[in-house]
């Protein structure tokens, strides 16, 4: 018989990619990319491909295990909620429902039963400390913009003529833009690309590339802005029309004029003035910016409010290819508000809310804080729920030593990960293709809104559960069942979809490729901030202490704010630049993937590598005030002289050995994972 071929997506990262799931006798035999899926388009990565080795790693985890004097030791699915329960129970009652965190990593973002049951769970239970990547990654850019438009606008590249790329390599980390920005240059619809990154990434191949010092991403963007107003570039009919603060942003970028700017940045003055040209003259013009690269820096959330600022006094917003407002499609709501304040509300209010808005999140930051020092109050069991924290959250030390410390610990995930090890009860989840779900996505990542049943491929393997269920009947065992009455995948889907309007039914037939659900509102934006107008001048951020309009800052550890530290740590470390092959600490068991990236690699440049007597292949090790690790040196013209760049996720080079879980933004509380400073020597 021949192979069934599903139409799905893939979430192995946050780009969920359709794919073409052949199965042939109940396996999963190829996947191949979607051509009609409406982001996509065909486009897949390397993972995507290895996806049937993935789903059938002989490491996957294939039934629940507790630690028996520090073995492992397979339990049943009822032993292991009996215990679950058993130690929620006693927790709370000896110490109160909020020394309980639950925590989810990346795969919460694009898997919204995980995160939607997640939240319940915590929400029934007492629990604020929902703490997730969300606290260093993404968020910081919602509430930026929010904070600035009232809502969230996306980006649309491939309607722009001039796009600056900031801080992105799509061509590792977002292959399905990377394919259709491409496209719109071949085309020539797009005729004018700036890439700003201080590597040259293959994009920047294809237009000018402004080579920056990493870190320095705000005093560029204001040095631009100095130029586009003294040169009255900016859109005055719009800024007048729609906004409120610019004569309080044009007396402020008067302290960054372009030679100073040089300076900081070391982006030569006559480049910031043709970028700043380019930006304001060529329309509809959009800037891309990165996740990481932008937000991770002790002022990623004023990066985050600058470039927006760039797009607004441009007056490329609401326009087609500016950043455009799009209706939400609104999914059933799972949530369980809790009042009780989280870990780091205190020290982040903003992070925690503004005008009501409340955010699910606890700063993820101070958790190693409240098990180890029992600030502000104690936490004493977790719950991972599809993440590696161990591994991901900065100072692994110091995270290793709290999970050490907690009275009870349980990891849900498909593979004994670093986290896991650390764990009292691992839960073998299965993976996206074992069940059926909504892959539902708003367009933060995508640039587009789409709503696609994301269909069951095989059955689960060994016990696997859906995180969903694992949820549901934790849930039922504390005796929450009335909380928790879904039986079935096609019930819960329903759930989601029922105030969309949308049916199962519509999208398995009309839309199997994923639906596209919302028109784009152009020039009809109603922004709802306090004032009703695009705020360029913050009340907000004023009233709470911080700098109503962007002020540049730099790292807490350079050769500018630490001369002394920076004799013995002479060189910056940028860290986590998206490797092809791996999302994050995942996949490195799959042989296919592993053969192509065997193993951590640092790029410098090799005049840099040379002064320290180090050549391309060599082994050295990377020392900051933090830490230390040992990994191979590819040797690279492409990264600016004085950088070194290392990957993260790796447990035997671990990045985050070397990163620190304080400074942190003031607003958000993100820490510095992308301008540190380093020091190297040859092994
Ligand atoms: N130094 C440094 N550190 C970084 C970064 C950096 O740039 N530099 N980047 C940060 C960023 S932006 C992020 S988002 C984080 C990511 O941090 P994490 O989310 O903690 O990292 P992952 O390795 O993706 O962990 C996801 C885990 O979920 C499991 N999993 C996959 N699918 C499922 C499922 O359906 N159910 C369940 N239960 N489990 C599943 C995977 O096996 C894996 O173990 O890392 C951060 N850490
Ligand atoms: N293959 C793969 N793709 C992924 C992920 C993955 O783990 N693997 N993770 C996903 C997730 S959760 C996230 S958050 C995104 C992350 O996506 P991004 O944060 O956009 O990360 P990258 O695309 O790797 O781009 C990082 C680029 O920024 C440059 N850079 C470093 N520091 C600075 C700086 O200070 N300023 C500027 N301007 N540039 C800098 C680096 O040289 C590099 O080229 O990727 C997503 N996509
Ligand atoms: S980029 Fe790769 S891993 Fe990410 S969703 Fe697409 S195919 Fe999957
Ligand atoms: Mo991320």
């Amino acid at each position: 018989m021949a192979p069934k071929i599903i139409k799905t997506d893939c979430i192995l990262c946050v780009n969920s990619c359709g794919i073409n799931a052949y199965v042939e006798d109940g396996k999963l035999i190829k996947v191949e990319g979607m051509a009609e899926h409406p982001v996509s388009e065909g486009a897949i990565c390397p993972r995507g491909e290895a996806l049937v080795d993935y789903v059938y790693s002989p490491d996957r985890l294939k039934y629940p295990m507790k630690k028996v004097n520090g073995n492992w030791e397979r339990i049943s699915w009822d032993e292991a909620l009996d215990i679950i329960a058993e130690q929620l129970k006693q927790i709370k009652e000896k110490y109160g429902a909020k020394a309980l965190a639950v925590y989810n990593g990346s795969i919460g973002v694009e898997n919204i039963e995980l995160a939607g049951f997640a939240q319940r769970f915590r929400g029934v239970y007492g629990t604020p400390n929902l703490i997730s990547v969300e606290g260093n990654c993404f968020r910081s850019r919602i509430m930026a913009r929010q904070m600035t438009f009232g809502g969230y606008p996306i980006e649309e590249p491939w309607n722009s003529k001039c796009l600056i790329i900031w801080g992105q390599n799509m061509d590792n980390s977002r292959v399905p833009m990377a394919a259709k920005i491409y496209k719109a240059l071949d085309s020539g619809s797009v005729s004018q690309l700036i890439v700003i990154d201080p590597k040259r990434i293959p994009m920047a191949e294809r237009g000018i590339h402004i080579q920056i010092r990493p870190g320095t991403d705000c005093a560029l963007a204001l040095g631009m802005l100095n130029v586009i107003i003294a040169e009255g570039l900016h859109d005055k009919e719009f800024i007048e029309k729609y906004t409120l603060g610019f004569d309080k942003l044009a007396e402020h970028v008067k302290q960054y004029p372009p030679e100073k700017v040089e300076e900081i940045t070391w982006v030569p003055a006559e480049d910031i003035r043709k970028i700043a040209r380019i930006f304001a003259t060529i329309k509809p013009a959009s800037i891309v910016p990165g996740t990481c690269s932008i937000d991770q820096h002790i002022n990623g959330f004023q990066n985050n409010r600058v470039l927006a600022l760039l797009q607004i006094v441009t007056g490329n917003i609401d326009i087609p290819g500016g950043w455009v407002f799009i209706p939400f499609i609104r999914l059933g709501d799972l949530r369980v508000m809790e009042i009780s304040e989280p870990i780091g509300a205190e020290e982040h209010p903003l992070f925690r809310q503004f005008w009501g808005r409340i955010s699910p999140y606890g700063q993820q930051m101070l958790f190693a804080d409240a098990v180890l020092q029992e600030k502000p109050y104690p936490i004493k069991a977790l719950i991972v729920n599809g993440g590696n924290p161990a591994l991901t959250l900065p100072d692994s030390v110091r995270i290793k030593q709290a999970m050490k410390k907690l009275d009870f610990m349980v990891v849900m995930d498909l593979f004994m990960t670093e986290t896991a090890e650390l764990a009292d009860i691992v839960l073998p989840a299965c993976s996206f293709l074992e069940k059926s779900g909504v892959g539902y996505v708003y367009g933060v990542t995508t640039c587009m809104p789409y709503a696609l049943l994301r269909k069951k491929v095989i059955e689960p393997i060994g016990e696997s559960w859906a995180d969903w269920k694992i949820w549901t009947e934790i849930g039922r065992r504390m005796g929450y069942g009335e909380f928790f009455p879904w039986e079935t995948e096609e019930e819960v889907i329903d759930f989601f979809l029922k105030p969309s309007g949308l049916t199962r039914e519509q999208l398995d037939k009309e839309h199997p490729e994923g639906a596209y659900y919302a028109e784009k509102k152009y020039l009809a934006a109603k922004y709802r901030t306090p004032s009703g107008k695009i705020e360029i001048y913050s009340e907000t951020l004023a009233e709470n202490g911080y700098d109503p309009l962007p002020v540049y800052i730099e790292p807490s550890h350079s050769p500018v704010s630490t001369p002394e530290l920076a004799k013995k740590f002479p060189l910056i470390l940028t860290t986590g630049a998206r490797i092809p092959q791996y999302t994050h600490t995942q996949l490195r068991n799959v042989p296919v993937l592993r053969k192509a990236a065997p193993e951590p690699i640092a790029e410098i440049h090799p005049e840099t590598a040379g002064r320290y007597g180090i050549a391309d292949g060599d082994m050295m090790t990377v020392e900051t005030v933090k830490g230390q690790i040992a990994i191979k040196v590819n040797t690279t013209e492409d990264l600016a002289p004085g950088i070194v760049s290392i990957p993260h996720g790796w447990a035997e080079a671990n990045a985050n050995l070397l990163t620190e879980l304080e400074p942190r933004d003031p607003v958000t509380g993100y820490t510095e994972l992308k301008a540190l400073l380093c020091r190297i020597k040859k092994i």
